[in-house]
């Protein structure tokens, strides 16, 4: 019997201040029970989404001397959760690692852009070779943002027809990945929803969020984060989208009921407790 907790790379950013990526994933799988180890792609004072001049430590020649390191202890991964990455480079390196645990579960956030435009640090290259990162995946969690620059298509938050948001989910897949879950989507009956195709089971999914008007950064790494950890509990695909849209749902009500200021994130503290309750999410629809 396997004793220990499902274990995670988590090939990340650590942002000290505003909430996101290490700093939301690490509290997050550690409440679902999975043990996280992290591998920072980069050291940065806060993130990237205007906060000022941001203080900034590329760690691209730390990723592959740490795998190496893991090989020769004869650690294993049950998972390989790729997000934020700070050079070309890295994507290869996120390659290697996915390689070295074909067993895993291999995630790829692929991170690049929100409201339709790239973050400051993500160039032109690292956009176009994030194509062959999301070929080596099982699951990918494009924002619209990222879906839309992964099809190279012109980015638009007009509401989606159903079969405008499956044939979005398909061509995804069609890159590699057998799961693909896109969030923050407008459906046309005015939904926002979050929405996941399973390739091998041809299903098409939907977990309704009540929308609400202020954006925080990070969110989308919790969500991924919720959906990988619940996946890693043995959930499937749209019981963990449920669970991921719950609680990034509930976690960004507490925070604007406090109306802080958007760019410090949110107020995961006040409600990780949630997910240690592990209660069976049912609100998904077939999409
Ligand atoms: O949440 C995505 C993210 C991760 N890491 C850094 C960021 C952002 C988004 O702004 O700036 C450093």
């Amino acid at each position: 019997m396997n004793q220990r907790p499902m274990r995670v790379a988590a090939i990340h950013d650590l942002s000290g201040f505003g909430r996101c990526s290490l700093t939301v994933i690490l509290p997050v799988l550690s409440a679902m029970g999975v043990q996280v180890c992290p591998v920072p792609t980069a050291i940065l004072s806060t993130h990237t989404g205007g906060l000022g001049e941001v203080v900034m430590r590329d760690l691209t020649d730390y990723t592959i001397p740490c795998l190496h390191h893991y090989q020769q202890l004869e650690l294993d991964f049950d998972c390989v959760y790729s997000g934020f990455l700070s050079s070309v480079n890295q994507i290869d390196h996120c390659m290697e690692f996915f390689a070295a645990y074909p067993h895993g579960l291999a995630v790829v956030d692929p991170v690049m852009g929100d409201h339709g435009k790239p973050y400051r640090t993500y160039t032109r290259e690292m956009r176009s070779r994030m194509g062959e990162l999301v070929a080596q995946a099982d699951i990918i969690t494009p924002n619209l943002t990222e879906a839309s620059m992964l099809l190279g298509q012109e980015y638009s938050h007009a509401p989606l027809t159903s079969s405008q948001a499956k044939s979005m989910l398909a061509r995804l897949s069609e890159k590699g990945p057998a799961n693909v879950v896109v969030t923050g989507v407008t459906l046309a009956a005015g939904e926002y929803a979050n929405i996941g195709y399973d390739r091998e089971r041809n299903a098409y999914w939907k977990a309704v969020g009540e929308y609400v008007p202020v954006s925080y950064p990070g969110t989308g790494d919790i969500f991924a984060s919720v959906l990988t950890g619940s996946l890693l509990m043995g959930d499937s695909l749209p019981m963990a989208m449920d669970r991921a849209t719950r609680y990034v749902e509930l976690t960004i009500k507490t925070t604007f009921s406090y109306s802080p200021d958007p760019r410090y994130g949110v107020m995961l503290e006040r409600t990780l407790e949630w997910l240690t309750h592990r209660e069976l999410p049912q609100q998904y629809q077939p999409l």
